[in-house]
């Protein structure tokens, strides 16, 4: 198993299911904008979309997708209890919290990093995130997880994406209980170990 990553990118809550689940693994920094790995391949060769996490399962097959490489992590550590059973109402919340991650916050805070992105589209972004984070935060009053007493794959994922406010200068004050869950998960041995592996303790 080999997850390629970047440090404290998207990928760090792959990184973290990995660790949280127990599973041996190996890892492999990418140059994004060379689309070079850290051992000199060419990542386009590994995921021709060019960009992480991408995970190769020790079949050889290359997974990628955060949300599909969460639920395959997820799903090989079972005992963990990382995601609910297939098929069940919990798996399909659970479902619906890592697209509402993936789509509503990944891809409106990750592009703001774009150099070319305009301030004005920032502010665009930074509003409409705004209001999904107002969201979150009255769903996360009942905590302490998404998922309620359970941790599960989408707390690593919303972890990793509260971690970049600060560096697009957005003020994380207004939402005093996503703020404490991303402390909670901030605080486990695993994140912890996961956070000095990627050079981000
Ligand atoms: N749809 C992908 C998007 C992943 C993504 O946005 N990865 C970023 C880092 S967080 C990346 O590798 N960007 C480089 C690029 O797109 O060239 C997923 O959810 O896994």
């Amino acid at each position: 198993m080999k997850l390629y990553y970047k440090a404290g990118a998207c990928s760090l809550a792959s990184h973290i299911a990995l660790e949280e689940a127990g599973i041996p693994y190996a890892l492999e920094a990418v140059d994004l904008e060379a689309k070079k790995t850290e051992s000199g391949g060419d990542f386009l060769a590994v995921n021709p979309k060019g960009y992480i996490p991408a995970l190769v399962i020790d079949d050889g097959a290359v997974l990628t997708e955060g949300v599909a490489i969460l639920l395959r992590i997820a799903a090989m550590a079972p005992e963990k209890g990382l995601a609910p059973a297939v098929g069940t109402q919990d798996y399909m919340k659970l479902l619906e919290w890592l697209v509402f991650i993936a789509t509503e916050l990944h891809k409106p805070a990750g592009i703001q990093f774009n150099p070319a992105m305009p301030e004005d589209g920032k502010t665009a972004l930074k509003t409409v995130l705004g209001r999904r984070l107002d969201y979150l935060d009255k769903a996360l009053g009942k905590g302490p997880f998404l998922m309620g007493e359970r941790i599960t794959v989408a707390d690593f994922y919303l972890f990793t994406v509260f971690s970049w406010l600060p560096r697009l200068k957005i003020d994380t004050a207004a939402w005093p209980h996503v703020a404490a869950h991303f402390e909670r998960i901030k605080v486990r041995p695993a994140t912890q170990a996961v956070l000095k592996a990627e050079g981000l303790a």
